[in-house]
């Protein structure tokens, strides 16, 4: 191998910010890198060690800035480029590093290239993307392809017999990268954010960027028609690979992409390091299983052993050289952890968020924080549809509206797991807008900042605040986390999850009970020779407290 990379991103411990709720700094009601900014020292004093930073292009914020117009560009209510290096440099002083999100499965409709290729059939964009003429004299799609947001995948060209491809919302067209010129366009925007300084990459939806050439219906399906020719598509490698040999390999960076539906063997292909494509990906099938087929609004009971087998399974398959683990609760479109996974976000708050951290921060991989993931941050507290912004929900919301099958099917649970839950406003104190801005913000604050906020987490000496700090500084302490074997104890108990890293100095015990009430602790008879860490509770005894969880420490 033949590549500046030191790895870095083994010892990282990352926190994601979602600018447009993380902190206002002129005080517009929307989030904005001068307020990032002034977070630095917090950020520090957590002890985290890079930022993962969902898009801050230039966008009509469509899909919140998933939907880019200008790739070299800032979002100006967000700031300038100027604000921008500001802001690299002040993370880099502090020992920081800086991850952007990129988007180039697709761009905004707003975007030079697309309203190029619209304007004129001639165009050189015109192959930028999928622009398909419809069935049935233009009057029906291509075929018959879904997407994600609830919609056609496509979407007619107005005065022409086209349509064009769009697996987001329909102002977030996909690009065609079997052309070799969109290809150079983002080998071009990686090295210009690279030549700037930052330090990687989260790719977003990147396992979507190859599409099977032959446009035809595929067999109907209530979720996703059409994934099996744009999901892990032809070229997918192939293009990944292109990208580490044309940029990555030059400089120091990591890269983390996002999986749609991938599989621990395809998970391999993209993760081993000798393929030379991404250091790691996030795979869902965790966060899944709560729900059928990946669909999140097919809710199903969670269960202790499903949620152990699914992270189980990657840790091993990725061991021994097969590649490297992300580790995740919570992000922008996932609700909030605490409340879910069979934990408690009202009396017993506290504790569950503690122990579903300390469950998987300790797992092998890298950890990611998302905002407000640090303060026990829970769901929206909203009553109505009209607090909520996001276009998927409410493109969802629609269709529930239309139809008596997706009512039905999809409509109880369509607020719980609405995207907004992870976006309301950051809670940086009790005040009315809760720190985050003195004006109302876009996205309306939780009413709980009352109780729950950052002023009153660095006080409290007990809060789940102070808690992740101690988490981080013990993963710094500690190599096996870094380096260390995955052992499960008591695989199949379906209350407490257990499990051993180690390497040949040491070995750390994490035990974390998901029930709300008093249980006996399955390890009791594997303690010997360990020293007791790390806890959610003062006191810990033969039995398990309500979501108590252990951290223990063998030397050897
Ligand atoms: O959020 C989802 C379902 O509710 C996911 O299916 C999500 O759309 C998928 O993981 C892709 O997410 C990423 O790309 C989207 C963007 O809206 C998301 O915010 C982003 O994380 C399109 O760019």
């Amino acid at each position: 191998m033949n590549s500046k990379h030191t790895n870095w991103y083994k010892n990282a411990v990352i926190y994601q910010i979602y600018p447009r709720s993380f902190c206002d700094g002129n005080n517009d009601g929307l989030g904005d890198i001068p307020g990032i900014i002034s977070k630095l020292d917090y950020l520090k004093e957590l002890g985290v060690n890079c930022v993962w930073l969902s898009p801050v292009y230039d966008s009509p914020q469509k899909d919140n800035g998933y939907d880019i117009a200008d790739y070299r560009d800032i979002y100006k209510p967000f700031g300038t480029l100027k604000d921008f290096k500001k802001m690299l440099d002040e993370m880099h002083k502090r020992g920081i590093r800086l991850i952007m999100d990129l988007v180039v499965n697709h761009t905004s409709s707003e975007h030079k290239w697309f309203k190029e290729a619209l304007k004129d059939k001639n165009s050189p964009y015109r192959d930028y993307y999928y622009i398909r003429k419809g069935k049935k004299n233009g009057k029906k799609p291509p075929n018959n392809w879904t997407g994600f947001f609830g919609e056609g995948a496509w979407s007619p060209i107005e005065g022409s017999d086209e349509w064009y491809l769009h697996l987001f919302a329909k102002e977030q067209p996909d690009l065609n990268w079997e052309n070799p010129k969109v290809r150079d366009e983002v080998v071009d925007i990686l090295r210009y954010w690279l030549d700037m300084g930052v330090d990687g990459f989260r790719c977003d939806v990147i396992t979507l960027i190859s599409k099977k050439q032959d446009f035809k219906n595929r067999f109907p399906s209530l979720a996703l028609t059409g994934k099996d020719a744009y999901v892990n598509g032809p070229r997918l490698h192939e293009y990944l690979h292109m990208l580490y040999e044309r940029a990555y390999k030059d400089y120091d960076c990591m890269t983390v992409g996002e999986s749609v539906l991938c599989s621990l063997k395809d998970t391999i292909k993209l993760v081993k390091p000798e393929n030379e494509e991404l250091d790691m990906i996030f795979n869902f099938s965790h966060t899944d299983v709560d729900n059928l087929f990946g669909v999140k609004y097919l809710h199903r009971k969670f269960t202790l052993n499903r949620f152990r087998n699914s992270l189980t399974k990657y840790q091993l398959g990725l061991a021994n050289g097969n590649g490297w683990n992300s580790l995740f609760i919570e992000n922008h479109d996932q609700r909030r952890c605490v409340g879910r996974f069979g934990t408690n976000d009202k009396e017993l708050r506290k504790e569950s968020s503690k122990m579903l951290a300390t469950t998987y921060f300790l797992l092998s991989g890298t950890p990611f924080i998302y905002q407000g993931q640090e303060i026990g941050m829970t769901n929206a507290d909203y009553e109505s549809i009209d607090d909520y912004q996001d276009v998927e929900l409410h493109n969802m919301y629609k269709l529930t509206q239309s139809s008596i099958l997706y009512r039905t099917l999809i409509g109880k649970h369509l607020f719980e797991v609405s995207r907004d839950n992870a976006r309301t406003p950051m809670q940086w104190d009790d005040t009315e807008f809760a720190g985050f801005s003195k004006v109302k913000p876009w996205l309306r604050v939780n009413k709980n900042k009352e109780f729950i906020n950052v002023k009153e987490s660095i006080k409290d000496v007990n809060s789940i605040f102070n808690y992740f700090k101690e988490l981080i500084n013990f993963r710094k302490e500690h190599q096996a986390i870094i380096d260390g074997s995955y052992k499960v104890l008591h695989g199949h108990n379906s209350k407490v999850y257990s499990y051993v890293r180690e390497n040949e100095k040491e070995s750390i015990l994490v035990i974390s009970s998901f029930s709300n009430k008093e249980i006996k602790n399955p390890c009791n008879n594997d303690l010997a020779g360990y020293v007791l860490k790390l806890s959610n509770y003062k006191e810990n005894n033969l039995i398990l407290k309500s979501y108590e969880c252990r951290i223990y420490v063998k030397e050897k």
